[in-house]
């Protein structure tokens, strides 16, 4: 049917076809969710997680709205981000935003507030035509999912073969977390500190499976699982038995406050994966990339971040925190003008997107998206 029969004949808007299919990083991208800034709060303390921003008016134990100009400002990038996309022929889609300073609760606990919904790769993991709802770690975080149902309930209408699930919702009562971690933690030197992240002896207990979606590196067959602040073993070993059709590793760097494996092992495309070296990986990961013919590149410092770091809880290495439209193609924070230069050596296509804004609110170009759909099918690059 053409459009124009469509248009004339239907009296309620037919639901457009979509197709949820992406098994790594960097095929050619064709839908994709974009988080939005709206209603972000700096959350209220809970045992996974203190904000402690005392010279930007939340020191520790107070919490509440994102200022309304950061908030602002971090929508128009997100926005003109999500413009850009489009502008490409890439189909977005923005998640609905709850009352984030509203107090939720389960039968096991309270908590004083929500978060946002940004980012939304913390939250989803799509692996092929599945987009799994991660369990999250954060009381704050347990309700995020329903800022993106609107979107993964018309998804499920439109594709027919989309999967969609959910991993077990966790209870997260205060078994899930090690009493008193981050006073003591805290205190320790880095030596100590990179011994507990390399034993993953870290905040979370390994009571039940928790993960962030964010934790996965998907590189076709291969799902590297970074076991964080966020993510435990169960985490790991409940990804591994979920994905018996691929090798599921759980993997480790030296990074003192681990949140995330998308600033740190980065993949650009068949072969070639970005590292963050100030972050070392396991010999058993640079050997098992290295004989499998997988470049590994150290990526060059970050470029100063000043005063940008206003409420963030992330770190200049968001640099390294990549969108790829295709496997030649890559969306770059504007302002990381050598680490552009460094990609552009590498024979890619670069993609000035200003996006310094939305780095209080959780991450930079790939945290800030979820892919949907991408050309390709599953592969295995490490035969
Ligand atoms: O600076 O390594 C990145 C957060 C990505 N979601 C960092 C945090």
């Amino acid at each position: 049917m053409s459009t124009l029969e469509r248009v004339s004949t239907a009296e309620q808007a037919p639901v457009e076809a979509t197709r949820v299919n992406s098994w790594n990083g960097w095929d050619p991208l064709r839908h994709v969710i974009v988080g939005r800034a709206t209603g972000t709060v700096v959350q209220a303390p809970e045992p996974a997680v203190r904000r402690d921003f005392p010279e930007d008016g939340f020191p520790l134990g107070t919490w509440g709205p994102m200022p309304e100009e950061m908030t602002a400002e971090a929508n128009e990038q997100l926005d003109s981000f999500a413009r850009l996309l489009s502008s490409r022929g890439i189909r977005v889609d923005r998640p609905t935003p709850l009352d984030f300073t509203q107090r939720v609760s389960t039968p096991d606990w309270e908590q004083e507030s929500m978060f946002g919904c940004m980012p939304p790769r913390d939250v989803l993991l799509t692996v092929g035509n599945e987009i799994l709802e991660a369990t999250m770690s954060y009381r704050s975080r347990w309700f995020e999912y329903l800022a993106y149902r609107p979107v993964l309930q018309s998804l499920f209408e439109s594709d027919p073969d989309m999967r969609w699930e959910a991993a077990p919702k966790p209870r997260l009562t205060d078994e899930s977390y090690v009493p008193g971690f981050w006073d003591t933690y805290n205190t320790l030197g880095l030596g100590e500190q990179l011994d507990k992240v390399a034993a993953n002896d870290l905040v979370l207990t390994e009571k039940e499976p928790l993960f962030d979606a964010a934790d996965v590196a998907r590189f076709g067959k291969d799902l590297f699982v970074q076991l964080s602040l966020v993510t435990n073993r169960q985490g790991y070993e409940w990804l591994r038995r979920h994905f018996p059709e691929h090798r599921v590793h759980a993997i480790t760097f030296t990074n003192t406050h681990p949140l995330h494996i998308d600033a740190t092992w980065v993949p650009l495309r068949p072969g070639l994966v970005l590292h963050n070296g100030e972050r070392l990986a396991t010999p058993e990961l640079v050997k098992y990339f290295e004989v499998n013919d997988w470049e590994v590149v150290e990526a060059v410092q970050p470029a100063s971040w000043k005063h940008q770091m206003r409420l963030s809880f992330c770190t200049p290495w968001l640099s390294v925190n990549l969108l790829n439209l295709d496997p030649n193609t890559l969306c770059v924070e504007a302002e990381e003008v050598r680490l552009a230069d460094q990609l552009v050596g590498l024979g890619f296509d670069v993609v000035p997107v200003p996006f310094r804004a939305v780095a209080p609110f959780g991450g930079g170009l790939h945290c800030a998206t979820v892919d949907i759909e991408r050309d390709g099918v599953l592969e295995d690059y490490f035969p």
